[in-house]
Formats: C-alpha cells, structure tokens, sequence
C-alpha cells in the first residue's frame, strides 16, 4: 500500500479539499479489496446497513425519491461490521494516519464506511456535500475513495469543485435528482469550474466532508465499484442528527457528547 503522503499532497488537499492518490494499492491488494468487498456485499443479502432494518435501494430517510436514488449506486455501509475482511482493511492503522496527516488531527475515528456500485446505466450522483449528513459537524472530517474498478469519464468517475470546502457550511440538500440543487445555497461557487478524477482501479481519494462533489451517471454497459470510509477526528461531539446511528444508540447521545464508542466509532489511529 502506497500510504506515504507527501507535502505537496497535504499542500494540494488542504488547498483544494481533495487529492487523487495513483497506485495506492498493489495489483494483488487490488484483488483482496476486490474479494473482500464482493464477500461483504453477498452476506449483507441487501441490508442497507446494521443498525437499521432497510434495504438497499429502500428509501432511508436521507436521501428522497427512491427510484432515482436507488438507481445512482448500490449503497452498502458500515461492512466492516459484519465482515472480518473488511474491518481488517477499513481499520487499517496506515490509512489512519494518511487521514491524520491531510486532515491535520491527532487520533482518526471512524465515521462509516460504505460500497459505492454504479450498475451499468446507473444515474449521475448530484453535486453534495458529505458532512452535513453526519451526527457531528467538524469543518476537517474527510473520506477516502478506493477505485475497485477503472473509473472513467464514461462509467462515472468523482468530480470535484477545487476549493468549495473553504465556502460551504452544514445545510444539507441531500442527494436528489437536480445536479445544480446545492448552486441554490452556494451561488457564488457555480462559477468555479469542475475537476474529473479519473483514476485506475486500485487508485483512491481523499475528499473534504465539504467539498462540493458528486459523480457522472455511468454510460456504460460495466460496473463501477468504488469502497470508501469517511473518518472523524477523535474528539467530535454530538450534534443531535441520527444519520447512521441506530435508535438506541441515539437514545444515549446528548449534543456535545464525544463520540467515542469504540464499537461504532473505533480510533484507528492516534498519534
Ligand atoms: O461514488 C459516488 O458516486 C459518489 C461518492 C461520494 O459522494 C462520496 O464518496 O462521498
């Protein structure tokens, strides 16, 4: 694993609130994520994730309109928790401290991990933001966007708007159907042209929780598998949204309690 980042990275990152990161993982680690995301997916039998009983491609609460959404990707989250393989991979302290350095934060927590699977003919995923979705809200949270197969200008690749993390706030407009809906909330960054990251399978991101990005829809007849987590720094607070926690989870949060279970939110990486 290529885990070594460099100043101009950090440089880059901190500037544009994303960085691209080439051959981050070897050809044979490839096929480990490969494996193992292909064996999470499987056992999970269409759980959208473990703390709450839907389905993939059911409507969460999140995220509007059902049949649209269902169809910009699958969406598998928190795999780490019922697969060993995957927690292995998501856990991984290298990865932790990658976080750590972009971010520029002391202890790496994370926040949830999920699979990404654009089937072919799948729908552009609309210009978002990450963080406002989560139950803490911390300016420097992040994720890391692992390429499982090539992701092309064709199959729907990551775009990004350079530098928008330095302008956009907490309101959340959610995943929908309209590309431009966050425009409504910042107008000023509509000005700011976009950034494609194509990357080879095996490549990955990183992205600022708020950094205005989204993904093409995908033309093609392939798949475009992506598994990311978005990590927290260790010390974030409890802002009252549920998000991915479960009801009784929820039920033991007051806003401004740390966010520190281990079970749910493990410390990766401490420096
Ligand atoms: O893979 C996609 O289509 C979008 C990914 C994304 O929004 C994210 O990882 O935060």
């Amino acid at each position: 694993m290529n885990s070594l980042i460099t100043e101009a990275q950090i440089q880059h990152y901190r500037e544009n609130g994303f960085v691209v990161i080439d051959n981050f993982l070897s050809p044979g680690e490839l096929i480990n994520w490969q494996d193992a995301v292909t064996e999470a997916v499987r056992e999970r039998n269409g759980k959208k994730m473990p703390s709450k009983d839907i389905k993939q491609g059911e409507n969460d609460g999140i995220n509007e309109d059902e049949e649209y959404f269902g169809k910009v990707f699958d969406q598998l989250l928190n795999l780490w928790q019922t697969n060993e393989k995957i927690k292995k991979l998501m856990t991984d302290e290298k990865i932790g401290k990658m976080a750590a350095d972009l971010a520029g934060w002391e202890g790496t927590r994370i926040w949830h991990d999920q699979a990404l699977i654009k089937k072919p003919w799948a729908n552009p995923t609309a210009w978002h933001l990450d963080t406002p979705f989560w139950s803490f809200s911390d300016r420097s949270a992040l994720s890391i966007w692992v390429a499982l197969d090539d992701a092309t200008l064709e199959n729907g690749c990551l775009y990004f708007i350079p530098g928008s993390c330095h302008q956009t706030g907490f309101e959340n407009v959610g995943i929908g159907k309209n590309m431009d809906a966050i425009f409504d909330v910042y107008p000023a960054l509509k000005n700011i042209n976009s950034v494609a990251a194509p990357m080879k399978a095996g490549s990955c991101s990183f992205h600022n929780g708020l950094t205005i990005h989204g993904a093409g829809s995908n033309m093609t007849n392939g798949f475009r598998r992506a598994m990311t987590c978005a990590y927290m720094p260790d010390g974030a607070v409890f802002n009252g949204k549920q998000n991915i926690l479960s009801d009784e989870q929820v039920s033991r949060l007051k806003i401004g309690d740390l966010i520190n279970d281990d079970r749910q939110n493990p410390l990766i990486y401490k420096r």
